[in-house]
C-alpha cells in the first residue's frame, strides 16, 4: 500500500467520524438466520427493508425499546427481520438516519469469505514467492527461507549449543510482523484443523488458488500442513522440547518481507507453553491426516509420536514459563498461567491416543475460563471432547462434557440476551484482538449449538459474524476487501509495503482495544470507550494489526454458518432426520431372508465403504445372538466392541435404531447420555446400531457400526444396507 502519512492520518480520522447511522451485517445472512441491525436511538420507532432491485418496501416493523450498549455508551433499537427469508439483496431504512449498507439473502452467504479468510494464511506464508497464479496483484517474492537459523543461548542444549544452525522453513509469518511463534502457531492451526473435523463436507472441494489445490487433499489441511512442517521442525529431536518461538532480535521495518532479511534469526528457549501446544496441535493434527494416510504415508503416526515427546518433555519441564531474553524484543506470547495449556493438550491427546492417562490428566473437574484467547485455551479441551463424546473411552465423564460446553455458551446467551447491541461481547472483552474474542465466541457458541440445538446458541453465534462483519458502532465490517467500510490501513507489513492501494483481502483487523498500549506511536484514537477505540492506522499495532490466531475463529466461524445454514441440516453433528424419517428407514430397510452369507456380504460392504470414506470403523453382525461378523478396522480397540454391545443392547430392548431412540430422547428435551430407566454401562443412545428385520419374522438381531460420530455411524449402516437391498433410494 503506498499512500502519504497525511492521507493516513485523515482517512482514519474521518472514517471513525463518520460510522453509518444503521449497522448491520455488510455480507448479509442465510434465508432461515435470524437476521439483526441497530440503529441509534432517536424519535423513529419503525423499519422498513427495501429490496435493492425494485426499490419497495419488503418488510416493515417496529423498533425495539431503547436500551444502553455500555462498551460504547450508546443507547440503540434493535431491528429485527428474521422474518424476511427471500433470497436478494436489501439495505434497511429508518426515517431521518441514512440507510444501512446493502447486504445480501442468499444460501451459504460466506463462502467466498471464508475461502478469503483461508486464503489469507497462504499470503503470509514464510520461505517462499508467491506467484501471480496464486496471489494475483499481490505477488511477491520469498522471504525469510529459514533454512539457517541460529540457536539462541537461551536455547542452548548439549546437542546443539549456542550458535547451532538449524532449519525450521516453512510456516506463517505470526501477524503483521515477520517472526514465527509457537503459541498463537498451535490455537490457529488446531482451530484450522477443528473446523475441517467438525464440518469436512464444506471444505472437501474448496478449492482456494493455493499451490497444492487439486492435489486430493483439502486446502484447508494443505495450508495447516504449510505451518505444521514448520512446528515440527521446532522441535529439538534429541529431547522433545519446543522452542518458543522463531524470530529476529527486534522488528523489522514496514517493508516487504524480500526486504527484511538482513537481520539473524533465531530460534529462543523451549518453553513449557509452547510445548503443550505444540502438543495439543500435533495430537489434532495426527488424528485429521488419518483419511489421507495413502497420500502421506507415516505423517499421522509421526505426529502423534511428536506430540507424546512434548508432552513428555512438558511433564519434565512443568515451570518453563517464557520470558523474552535480554535483547529480544519481539512478541513474547509470555504466558504464566499454564493449568489451561495442560488441560487442552491431555484432552487431545486423550481424544487421539484413547489412554485413560491421559484424561486423568486433564483433571475433569476444573471450570472453564469465559475468555477463549491465545492464552487462555481450556475451552478448546472441552469443545474437542464434545466433539469426539460418542466415541470417547469409558472413563470420559460424557454427561459432564456436554454440560460444560452448555454451561459456556448459557453464559454467552444470556450476556447476548441482555445486550443493547444483541452480542455477547461486554467491556472486558476488548482486549488486543477483540474481534477474534467475538469470533471465538461464536464458535464456541456453534459447537454447543451442535450438541444442544438451543435457537440462542446459534442467534448469538450469527450476532457474532455480524458485530465482526458491520454491526457494531464503528460501523466496520474488520475484515479487509468484505464489507462496504472495510480497514484500509492495517497494521500488516505486505499490506503496507507493496505497490497495491487495497490491502490484502481476508484479513480480519484485530479491532478495538481500550489499552491503546500503540499510543505513543499514533494519532489521538477517537475515544477511550471500549468498544470505540480503534484507529484504521498502520501505526496501530494494538487495534488494527491481523494475525494468524485471530483469522482462524473467522475461516471455523463462516463454515460453520454455512454448513449448520443448509437446508438438509447435514451440518450438524447430530443430523436432524424427523422421527418419521427414521422410521421409515426401519420399514424400509427389511430383509425377506438373512443368512450367514447375507451378514458377509454387508460386513464386506461396510468395509469397503468406511474404505472408500478413508475412515476406521468396527463393525458387527448379529443374529439371534449369534456374531455373524465382526471386523475391527486398523486403529479400532476394544473400546468400539463395547460401544457396538451398548449399542445393540439399545437396539434390542427398544425395537428401534439406536439414532431413533436418540433423536427420540432429545426431541423430548431429554438427554441421550442419562435416560432415567437405561444404566448407560450396557446401553448407549448413539446413533450406529440398525435393527435387523426379516419380513415375517421380525426384529431377529442387529447391524451395528462404531468409530464415528453417531449420526454417522448411523448413516453408514443406511447407506450399506440401501446399497446391498437397493430399496428405496430417497431414504
Ligand atoms: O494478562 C492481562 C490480564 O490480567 C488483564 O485482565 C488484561 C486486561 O486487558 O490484560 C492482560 O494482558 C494482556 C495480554 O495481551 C493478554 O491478553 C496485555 O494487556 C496485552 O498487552 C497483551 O497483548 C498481546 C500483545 O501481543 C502484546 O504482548 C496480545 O494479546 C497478542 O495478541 C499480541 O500478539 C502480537 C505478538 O506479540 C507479535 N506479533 C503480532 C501479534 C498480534 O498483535
Ligand atoms: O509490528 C509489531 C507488531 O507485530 C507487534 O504486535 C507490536 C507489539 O509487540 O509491535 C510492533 O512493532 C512496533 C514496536 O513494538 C514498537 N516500534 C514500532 C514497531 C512497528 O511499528
Amino acid at each position: 500500500m503506498k499512500a502519504p502519512l497525511f492521507t493516513l492520518l485523515l482517512s482514519g480520522a474521518a472514517a471513525a467520524a463518520n460510522p453509518p447511522a444503521v449497522r448491520v451485517n455488510q455480507l448479509g445472512f442465510a434465508p432461515a438466520a435470524s437476521k439483526v441491525a441497530v440503529v441509534p436511538a432517536g424519535a423513529a420507532k419503525q423499519f422498513a427493508v427495501i429490496d435493492t432491485a425494485s426499490g419497495k418496501a419488503v418488510l416493515r416493523g417496529a423498533l425495539g425499546k431503547p436500551s444502553l450498549w455500555e462498551p460504547s455508551g450508546e443507547t440503540v433499537r434493535i431491528a429485527d427481520f428474521s422474518a424476511l427469508r427471500a433470497p436478494g439483496t436489501y439495505r434497511l431504512e429508518v426515517a431521518g438516519l441514512a440507510p444501512s449498507a446493502g447486504f445480501a439473502i442468499q444460501p451459504a452467504p460466506y463462502r467466498s469469505l471464508n475461502a478469503a479468510a483461508l486464503k489469507a494464511y497462504y499470503f503470509n506464508r514464510s520461505g517462499t514467492a508467491l506467484d501471480a497464479r496464486h496471489a494475483g496483484i499481490y505477488a511477491r517474492g520469498a522471504g525469510h527461507p529459514d533454512d539457517k537459523v541460529l540457536v539462541h543461548a537461551t536455547a542452548a542444549s548439549i546437542g546443539r549449543p549456542a550458535g547451532t544452525v538449524i532449519a525450521a522453513p516453512k510456516g506463517w509469518y505470526d501477524a503483521g510482523d515477520y517472526n514465527k511463534y509457537m503459541p498463537s502457531s498451535g490455537i490457529a492451526t488446531f482451530t484450522l484443523l477443528a473446523a475441517l473435523e467438525h464440518f469436512p463436507r464444506y471444505f472437501q472441494d474448496q478449492e482456494v488458488g493455493i499451490p497444492e489445490s487439486g492435489n486430493g487433499i483439502p486446502d484447508i489441511l494443505d495450508e495447516a500442513l504449510w505451518n505444521l512442517a514448520w512446528m515440527l521442525a521446532m522441535q529439538d529431536p534429541a529431547d522433545g522440547g519446543v522452542y518458543h518461538k522463531l524470530t529476529n532480535l527486534t522488528f523489522d521495518a514496514m517493508v516487504m518481507p524480500a526486504e527484511a532479511m538482513a537481520a539473524p534469526r533465531y530460534v529462543t528457549a523451549k518453553s513449557t507453553s509452547a510445548a503443550l501446544n505444540f502438543a495439543a496441535t500435533m495430537a489434532v493434527a495426527s488424528r485429521v491426516m488419518t483419511p489421507y494416510e495413502h497420500k502421506l504415508p507415516g505423517l499421522s503416526a509421526r505426529m502423534l509420536a511428536a506430540a507424546e515427546a512434548a508432552w513428555r518433555w512438558a511433564r519434565a519441564n512443568p515451570s518453563a514459563t517464557f520470558k523474552n531474553p535480554d535483547g529480544v524484543l519481539t512478541g513474547e506470547y509470555g504466558d504464566q498461567q499454564l493449568d489451561d495449556e495442560w488441560a487442552w493438550a491431555a484432552a487431545e491427546l486423550f481424544i487421539s491416543t484413547r489412554q485413560d492417562d491421559y484424561y486423568r490428566a486433564f483433571k475433569p473437574a476444573q471450570g472453564v475460563t469465559s475468555l477463549l484467547e491465545w492464552d487462555k485455551l481450556d475451552a478448546l479441551a472441552w469443545m474437542s471432547l464434545a466433539h469426539h463424546r460418542a466415541s470417547l473411552p469409558a472413563i470420559a465423564d460424557r454427561a459432564l462434557i456436554a454440560k460444560r460446553s452448555g454451561e459456556h455458551a448459557d453464559n454467552l446467551a444470556r450476556a447476548w440476551k441482555a445486550s443493547g447491541y444483541r452480542v455477547a461481547m461486554r467491556a472486558p472483552d476488548f482486549v488486543w484482538g477483540s474481534g477474534a474474542v467475538a469470533l471465538n465466541q461464536s464458535m464456541l457458541l456453534l459447537q454447543a449449538y451442535r450438541i444442544k440445538p438451543k435457537d440462542d446458541y446459534l442467534q448469538a453465534a450469527q450476532s457474532g459474524l455480524d458485530y465482526v462483519l458491520g454491526r457494531n458502532p464503528l460501523g466496520y465490517s474488520f475484515v479487509t476487501g468484505f464489507g462496504q467500510r472495510t480497514p484500509l490501513h492495517p497494521h500488516h507489513r505486505p499490506s503496507v509495503g507493496d505497490q497495491v492501494a487495497a490491502p490484502i483481502p481476508g484479513f480480519l483487523a484485530g479491532g478495538p482495544n481500550p489499552m491503546q498500549q500503540d499510543k505513543a506511536e499514533c494519532p489521538p484514537y477517537p475515544s477511550k470507550l471500549p468498544a470505540l477505540a480503534y484507529l484504521d492506522h498502520v501505526c496501530s499495532y494494538a487495534s488494527n494489526e491481523v494475525a494468524i490466531n485471530w483469522n482462524a475463529p473467522l475461516v471455523y466461524v463462516t463454515a460453520a454458518l454455512d454448513e449448520l445454514s443448509r437446508q438438509d441440516g447435514n451440518g450438524m453433528d447430530q443430523q436432524h432426520p424427523s422421527l418419521a424419517a427414521l422410521a421409515r428407514q426401519e420399514q424400509a430397510l427389511q430383509f425377506d431372508s438373512f443368512t450367514s452369507a447375507t451378514a458377509l456380504d454387508i460386513g464386506m460392504q461396510l468395509v469397503k465403504m468406511a474404505r472408500a470414506a478413508g475412515k476406521s470403523v468396527a463393525i458387527d453382525i448379529t443374529r439371534n445372538g449369534n456374531q455373524l461378523f465382526y471386523h475391527g478396522m486398523e486403529g479400532t480397540t476394544r473400546d468400539h466392541a463395547d460401544w457396538i454391545r451398548r449399542k445393540s443392547n439399545l437396539v434390542n430392548r427398544t425395537g428401534h435404531s439406536s439414532f431413533f431412540v436418540h433423536t427420540q430422547v432429545r426431541s423430548n428435551g431429554g438427554d441421550h447420555d442419562n435416560i432415567p430407566t437405561m444404566d448407560t454401562r450396557d446401553f448407549a443412545a448413539h446413533g450406529g446400531s440398525f435393527p435387523l428385520s426379516v419380513r415375517g419374522a421380525g426384529h431377529v438381531g442387529t447391524i451395528t457400526v462404531s468409530g464415528l460420530p453417531g449420526p454417522e455411524d448411523h448413516q453408514l449402516v443406511v447407506d450399506a444396507l440401501k446399497a446391498y437391498l437397493k430399496g428405496d433410494p430417497t431414504l
